[in-house]
């Protein structure tokens, strides 16, 4: 733990990219996938046009932290004509494999948002592979490596009835076409809990030498509204099934000016991160408030210490006990 105490710490030049960056008069830029591309930070950005409908823009850093360049050519564009991206396209995650990027992403149809999967090699040609899971289904990533010959997929359906809560889950596929095994991998909490009620993964899983670390927000409904926030858990290495820590408390949640306040307020929202080179440093990017993106750091060492600080061994633990195996 850092001096301050806090385990992840916001880059003094945030917002990092805002709508005025853009060539072109937009609403808002957040929610951003991240990865490295041909040595540098490559951000995947959600923009909301003055539509109402997002597309994913391209930026580029060096260092990660200053200097983004938005790519002119790079992103991707919603096939407004198809069912499926009809409202556009939104919250990409990548997942590089092989020389390629594996994006999840979502599809806003008429039907209500579903998972959808394009693979790149450049950000410039993109090849669409088609719904990974039908509405309502949202918050999704891949992992990069197979199970028994099965790809992994975390994402987050809703519940069509109120109250049940949406939860995270667990499916798996031998063709990235025909899902199935599915389970609840993290369920949200109840009652008090920053993370009742609801939850969706943010950026893709990240292996360490303790597990799959993954980092998820968590949304407390209040009477002023909702607020999105932070916290990490960590799945088993060769079994992602086994959940075998989640953090009591909330990591990151919104505090500053930009966080508190946007198009939608009280909302820190993460699709990527970056491991760098040093093995430690973790850069984690976020949309702030529905409205601007931006990043923050951490040592991956201190996150694995406060996330296995929590083990789970109970179902109780794992918030599973909030899911009406017994009569709540
Ligand atoms: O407005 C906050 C977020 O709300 C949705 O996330 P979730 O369904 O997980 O609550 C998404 O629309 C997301 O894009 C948005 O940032």
């Amino acid at each position: 733990m850092t001096i301050d105490g806090e385990l992840l710490h916001r880059f003094e030049g945030n917002p990092i990219i805002t709508a005025r960056d853009l060539p072109v008069t937009v609403n808002a830029v957040f929610n951003p996938g991240a990865t490295v591309f041909e040595g540098e930070t490559l951000l995947l950005i959600r923009v909301e046009h003055r539509s109402g409908l997002s597309s994913f823009a391209v930026a580029l850093s060096a260092d990660g932290l200053t200097d983004w360049r938005i790519d002119p050519v790079r992103g991707l564009e919603p096939e407004l004509d198809s069912f499926e991206e009809h409202w556009g396209i939104e919250d990409p995650r990548i997942t590089k494999i092989g020389d390629e990027y594996f994006v999840v992403y979502v599809g806003y149809s008429p039907a209500g948002p579903l998972v959808l999967l394009a693979t790149t090699k450049d950000f410039i040609t993109w090849v669409r592979r088609g719904v990974l899971m039908t509405p309502d289904d949202k918050d999704a990533t891949i992992f990069p490596t197979l199970f028994d010959g099965r790809w992994a997929l975390i994402h987050r359906p809703s519940p069509t009835s109120r109250g049940l809560g949406a939860h995270v889950w667990l499916s798996f596929s031998p063709d990235l076409r025909h899902w199935g095994s599915s389970r609840i991998l993290l369920p949200a909490r109840r009652g008090g809990w920053w993370d009742a009620n609801k939850v969706g993964i943010g950026p893709p899983p990240l292996l360490t030498e303790a597990g799959w670390l993954i980092c998820y927000h968590g949304v407390r409904v209040t009477a002023a509204g909702a607020i999105y926030r932070l916290g990490l858990a960590l799945l088993d290495a060769e079994d992602p099934r086994r959940l075998i820590a989640r953090g009591n408390e909330w990591i990151l949640g919104p505090s500053t000016p930009y966080e508190r306040s946007g198009d939608v307020d009280d909302v820190i929202f993460p699709c990527g991160w970056v491991l760098r080179d040093d093995g430690d440093t973790i850069h984690l990017y976020y949309g702030a408030a529905d409205s601007t993106v931006c990043v923050a750091e951490a040592s991956l060492a201190e996150l694995l210490d406060h996330v296995s600080r929590h083990p789970v061994h109970t179902e109780s633990e794992a918030g599973m006990g909030a899911l009406g195996r017994w009569p709540l």
